[in-house]
């Protein structure tokens, strides 16, 4: 035991308050002078964590209260990060729950809470955001206990202790009637209630890493909590890589949490959470020791991924204006540097040099890491989400999930039918005063799309959330896309004149002066087939023209999606190019004839386009 610390990790389901939650404790923790500016959610420091609102890295912080360093772990609540709570709890020795006041526990209070649980972790219940209208502390706190309940807590961890808590007014309370005082009750629990870290400072150096870092000046740093022994730099230490190789390298530099960034530090503790450099090739989930003797510490296998889609190489004949990053070395090379932060996604070759397959827990995984390499530069051409089948005795299994979905009454007859063409089967309905909650199984396909049919059903009034439940036999098609495409039958500029008339066939992805090219998808056909057209036309010119021909032509503003939107669009037979400032939809055979050809032979679109 090491008194001198705690470890906790925060958790929740998106958006009950984590980070806004975190923002108070380092304000309390000292972290801020007394007149310094402080920045709002500031542990989302990622640009897109920043543009969409939401955490999408685990990240770590710490203050002092109390006498002790308190190191604090912010958790993305997005189900589609939840390998990053996965990772992280490893590292911890007790969780904050945090569950909104309104909307009690969803989908990913249930995941979070039912890893916590699992690792034996002491939890504290914060019901978050009690200054909310129609706020119910009292019924989320009936409701949390069922939960624990239906988790099966032990005793004491059924016993957790409750705080009542708005982040963003900045305080805590132990009762709901106590007078505000700041974060101070919520420190006190923790101090009280997470116990101080196992680790023995007697005892020979040993780390399970859980997070890796990098900085330009040491390379990686590996992040963990030492659970025995202390860590100086020079120390000769060793790495026990997955499958059991064993390294031994000099400890370059030691780093320890203060405030939202992490310091040198002279000496690494027993039980503090710390960042270690001196090797290059690491892992998560790989551990560091002193001596090759020793056995790994175990780590937790995380859920496995349920998705995957396809990175290829842009072959089309926009490729290489943008990107800096475009051939098959450098998305390969990019794709496999983030494996192994994050370990949730996995990335396979093909048998076709250009293709590699990426496989993860959701759409929007998928979608940040695109995004991101899109910023870096690259240019790579995606396919839409496949789900992830399994075979077993014969049988072919796909990955279904339990959804909950909330909507205002007059949109619930909608929404039904939207859910049974997605082959949700209902399990439960619950009639509230102005809402319905709808709990159901849907197979993982049916999710795809799902949330953008829901905002659009019910004006951005519907929530929902989901959680991998099983793998089941499969369960027949579901019809995603009803409409078909309008697909370029030529490269070269986008007329006014052109669009003016393919725009009466249908809606426009492009327009005026846009470059376009064969094989390009220019807009939505509302039948369901694909249907050429020639955006590139120019009005034929006669000696007669009349003044004032090709002006007054009104187009509509042509449909931009997002790169979400465009992975959950495309059919089968189509992929997004995203490179660093445009996003095109295409058919992956880009010439009509071919494309004709590989529809009609028996071997399927995609295998003909490796
Ligand atoms: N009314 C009210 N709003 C709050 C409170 N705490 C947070 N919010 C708001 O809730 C929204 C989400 O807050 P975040 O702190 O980003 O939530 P999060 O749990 O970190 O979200 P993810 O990391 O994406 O899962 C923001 O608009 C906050 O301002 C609170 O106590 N009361
Ligand atoms: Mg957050």
């Amino acid at each position: 035991m090491n008194d001198k610390f705690r470890n906790i990790g925060i958790i929740a389901h998106v958006d009950h308050g984590k980070t806004t939650l975190v923002d108070k404790l380092l304000r309390e923790g000292g972290v801020y002078r007394a007149n310094q500016a402080m920045e709002e959610r500031a542990m989302d420091s990622m640009d897109l964590e920043k543009e969409k609102g939401i955490t999408i890295k685990a990240k770590n912080a710490s203050v002092h209260w109390g006498g002790k360093t308190i190191n604090i772990v912010d958790t993305p609540g997005h189900a589609d990060f939840g390998g990053e709570v996965e990772r992280i709890l490893g590292m911890v020795d007790g969780v904050l729950l945090l569950v909104d006041a309104f909307d009690g526990p969803q989908a990913q209070t249930r995941f979070v809470l039912k890893k916590a649980l699992a690792q034996g972790l002491k939890v504290i219940v914060v019901i978050n955001k009690i200054d909310r209208e129609h706020a119910d502390p009292h019924g989320v706190h009936d409701k949390v206990l069922e939960l624990l309940l239906e988790l099966h807590a032990t005793e004491e961890q059924f016993n957790a202790p409750f705080i009542y808590a708005s982040a963003r007014d900045g305080y805590a309370l132990k009762n709901l009637d106590d007078p505000h005082t700041g974060m101070t009750p919520l420190f006190e629990t923790i101090l009280q209630h997470v116990p101080a870290p196992k680790a023995d400072p007697q005892s020979p150096f040993q780390m399970l890493i859980s997070n890796l870092d990098w900085s330009d000046y040491v390379g990686r740093i590996a992040i963990g909590k030492i659970t025995g022994g202390s860590i100086r730099i020079g120390d000769s230490i060793v790495c026990i890589h997955k499958g059991g190789r064993r390294e031994r390298a000099a400890v370059t530099k030691v780093f320890e949490f203060s405030g939202l960034h992490s310091a040198e530090s002279v000496v690494g503790e027993a039980g503090n959470i710390v960042g270690v450099s001196g090797f290059e090739d690491l892992s998560i989930g790989e551990t560091l020791c002193d001596s090759e003797e020793r056995q790994p510490v175990p780590f937790t296998e995380l859920d496995p991924p349920t998705i995957q889609m396809q990175f290829a190489v842009n072959d089309g004949p926009l490729a290489g204006k943008e990107g800096k990053f475009v051939t098959a070395r450098h998305i390969r090379e990019r794709l496999y540097k983030e494996v192994r932060t994050n370990i949730s996604l996995k990335v396979e070759d093909t048998e076709a040099p250009n293709i590699f397959l990426v496989s993860a827990r959701g759409e929007m995984q998928i979608a940040i890491l695109v995004e991101q390499m899109r910023r870096e530069g690259y240019e790579v051409l995606v396919s839409r989400p496949e789900v992830i089948l399994r075979f077993e005795a014969g049988r072919k299994l796909e990955p279904f999930e339990t959804l909950w979905v909330e909507v205002p009454n007059e949109c619930l007859g909608d929404t039904l039918q939207n859910l049974a063409a997605r082959k949700a089967q209902i399990a439960n309905m619950q009639h509230h005063p102005h809402s319905v909650g709808i709990e159901c199984v849907i197979p993982t396909r049916g999710l795809i799309g799902l949330e953008t049919d829901l905002v659009n059903l019910t004006s951005g009034r519907g929530v929902m959330s989901h959680m991998f439940k099983s793998y089941e036999p499969v369960c027949g098609e579901i019809m995603t896309r009803l409409t078909g495409t309008l697909v370029s039958m030529e490269t070269g500029v986008a007329t006014a004149w052109a669009l003016n008339n393919i725009q009466e066939r249908g809606r426009l992805f492009v327009g005026p002066q846009e470059e376009v090219y064969e094989g390009m998808i220019v807009g939505e056909n509302p039948r369901a087939e694909d249907m050429p057209v020639n955006p590139t036309k120019t009005k034929h010119l006669t000696n007669m023209r009349s003044q004032g021909e090709g002006k007054g032509i009104q187009l509509e503003p042509p449909l931009k999606m997002s790169l979400e939107r465009a992975l959950e669009y495309i059919a089968a037979d189509e992929y997004v190019e995203a490179t660093p400032k445009n996003l095109r939809l295409r058919k992956k055979i880009l010439n009509a004839t071919q494309r004709k050809r590989a529809s009609q032979s028996q071997q399927t679109v995609a295998e003909v386009a490796l």
